[in-house]
């Protein structure tokens, strides 16, 4: 690093003073906290996606600014690799040491030790090459003055460009990050026309003899009040075989993320604000606040009360995986060559037991994997096709390349109208229609959407497939939950000793008990969860169970 270089991290930095005592940490999800106290660490987090471009040949790496279902006063920073996905869990570390670097000494000291392990070309190639980095934030209105100190911190990187690309969903700009370092057409609008030509694709393919039964009743989506209403509204207008209502946009007054939204009622399992007894039956879905969230659900007739009818990221996905295994087992009927695709699921231990019991019914491969998406999209990514969904709703369907290249290779070789053609056209439909990159609200929406139709189902018959076990979902503040370590899988606690044992022996007191813990990734809290036969008995599980963590740690 020349002096040049140093001067400039030197003399921006100085604009970004630290707050005191808050320790900051990366997470489960890129840092979140309080607006007011962001400034110095969007700033760094600037520097650090302009060297995260320059390490990997000035691909374009995306930066957005949101907090996701948090408070509208909160805001957050996360970084998208040039692949679309997160940011590499190796780097997780150097972006902690920088957020929390209390001078701008230290700060420079750091990046230039980093700067020199990771033998990031800086400074010298930047005549020909320089950094590349893309910037999204939702509607918080703390993220405008975010984005300049993430612009500042990606300039201070002599020769590095940041590019706003204005309010979006944390989607859309993964999406777009990843189809431009494809090469690939990626600007918000080409992001638009793949959605709604995939759909038309997938609705022309919709059989016959399912259009009589044909599902074309409305959809009423709550938009958190956040960016995603927004969004799906500037599709809607290319959209048509859809009958869509937007409610909560965030126009009409209501607040982001307060009593709507998709953590809101996963979580409570009532209706958003703006919802109500005009709407008994009718298929409702939520976004959460940067639209990566998705959950439907319908006010039954008997409710007296404001209770929904949740069907959450785990019945999203036993959709999907039927459709998919539909297609998949058209084409295995005429599988001359033996190319028998690899499709697997990919769930968390939040994952209703008979949501798990039902795919394996199925006869689908279901792998675990730990809270967070970065972990389930690799998993999912060792597949074909790959299936996650946390049961928060957020999830996708991966294909891999050489799975989508022999997919292609095939329609082509098929008869036209022909039953594998037909199937395989609409495994390619969906792969351009759901988002490669995360999780994504609009395409999942769209997807759940077309799957209804084709299957010519209600929302209370996709509800069917299988009913939930009760369960409770409690936290619990402990004095440091890093005394809880888990197995990868997050089903079973190694530490504190002995707490395993006797969460067991709780367990065991209930039909069909399951129950674990685990420190959360985003707040000061353990959590606890506990599913049983009964909600009573769930409840109760979870109420011993959560003794037994004050116990051990309190
Ligand atoms: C973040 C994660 C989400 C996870 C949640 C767990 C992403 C994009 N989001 O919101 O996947 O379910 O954290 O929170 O990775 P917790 O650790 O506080 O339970
Ligand atoms: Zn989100």
């Amino acid at each position: 690093m020349d002096e040049s270089q140093i001067a400039s991290l030197l003399k921006s930095s100085e604009l970004f003073p630290t707050p005191q005592s808050v320790k900051l940490s990366y997470g489960t999800a890129g840092f979140r906290g309080d607006a007011k106290l962001l400034d110095s660490t969007v700033y760094r987090v600037g520097i650090l996606s302009a060297l995260r471009s320059l390490k990997l040949g000035s691909s374009t790496v995306g930066l957005m600014i949101t907090a996701s279902h948090n408070k509208v006063s909160d805001n957050g920073i996360k970084v998208a690799d040039p692949s679309g996905g997160m940011l590499s869990q190796e780097w997780e570390p150097f972006a902690d040491q920088i957020a929390n670097a209390s001078s701008p000494r230290e700060l420079v000291s750091l990046i230039r030790e980093f700067v020199e392990k990771e033998e990031i070309a800086i400074g010298e190639e930047k005549k020909n090459k320089s950094a590349e980095v893309w910037l999204g934030r939702d509607t918080r209105p703390s993220g405008e003055s975010l984005l300049r100190a993430a612009e500042i911190g990606v300039s201070s990187i002599l020769g590095s460009v940041a590019i706003d690309k204005g309010i979006l969903t944390t989607p859309q700009l993964h999406w777009m990050v990843r189809a431009k370092n494809k090469g690939l057409k990626a600007t918000e609008n080409d992001y638009f026309e793949n959605l709604f030509t995939s759909f038309r694709c997938l609705i022309d393919l919709i059989p016959n003899s399912g259009k009589d039964k044909l599902e074309v009743s409305k959809v009423i989506v709550d938009g958190a009040n956040g960016v995603g209403g927004l969004k799906l509204e500037e599709l809607r207008e290319s959209l048509n075989n859809l009958d869509l209502e937007i409610r909560n946009t965030g126009r009409d007054g209501g607040v982001l993320n307060e009593g709507v939204g998709a953590d809101f009622v996963q979580k409570e399992k009532v209706v958003p604000l703006g919802f109500g007894s005009k709407d008994v039956e009718t298929r409702c879905a939520s976004f959460d606040g940067d639209a990566d969230r998705l959950v439907y659900f319908y006010i039954p007739t008997e409710s007296s009360t404001d209770k929904v009818e949740l069907l959450d990221g785990d019945k999203i996905l036993s959709l999907f995986a039927l459709f998919i295994k539909e297609q998949l087992n058209t084409l295995d009927d005429d599988d001359k060559e033996g190319t028998r695709s690899r499709l697997g699921v990919v769930q968390t231990a939040y994952a209703n037991g008979a949501s798990t019991d039902y795919l394996k019914q199925l006869g689908l491969d279901v792998v675990f994997a730990k809270t967070g998406v970065k972990h389930l999209h690799e998993k999912a990514a060792e597949f074909d096709i790959g299936i996650y969904f946390e049961a928060n709703g957020h999830g996708t369907i991966l294909f891999s390349e050489t799975f989508i290249s022999l997919l292609v290779a095939k329609q082509k070789d098929l008869t036209q109208g022909s039953e594998e053609h037909k199937a395989v056209s609409r495994l390619v439909a969906v792969s351009n229609l759901i988002n490669q990159a995360v999780g994504d609200a609009l395409s999942g929406l769209l997807l759940v959407e077309v799957i209804l139709q084709h299957m010519g189902w209600s929302v209370q018959k996709w509800n069917e497939l299988y009913k939930d076990l009760p369960s409770r979902q409690i936290k619990v503040e402990v004095p440091d939950r890093a005394a809880v370590v888990t197995t990868s899988e997050e089903t079973e606690a190694l530490k504190p000793l002995g707490i395993q044992d006797a969460i067991n022996a709780e367990i065991k007191k209930y039909p069909r008990g399951r129950a674990f813990i685990r420190p959360s990734g985003t707040e000061d809290v353990v959590r606890v969860y506990a599913e049983a036969s009964t909600q009573e008995a769930a409840d109760s599980l979870a109420n011993s169970v959560a003794q037994l963590v004050k116990s051990f740690l309190g």
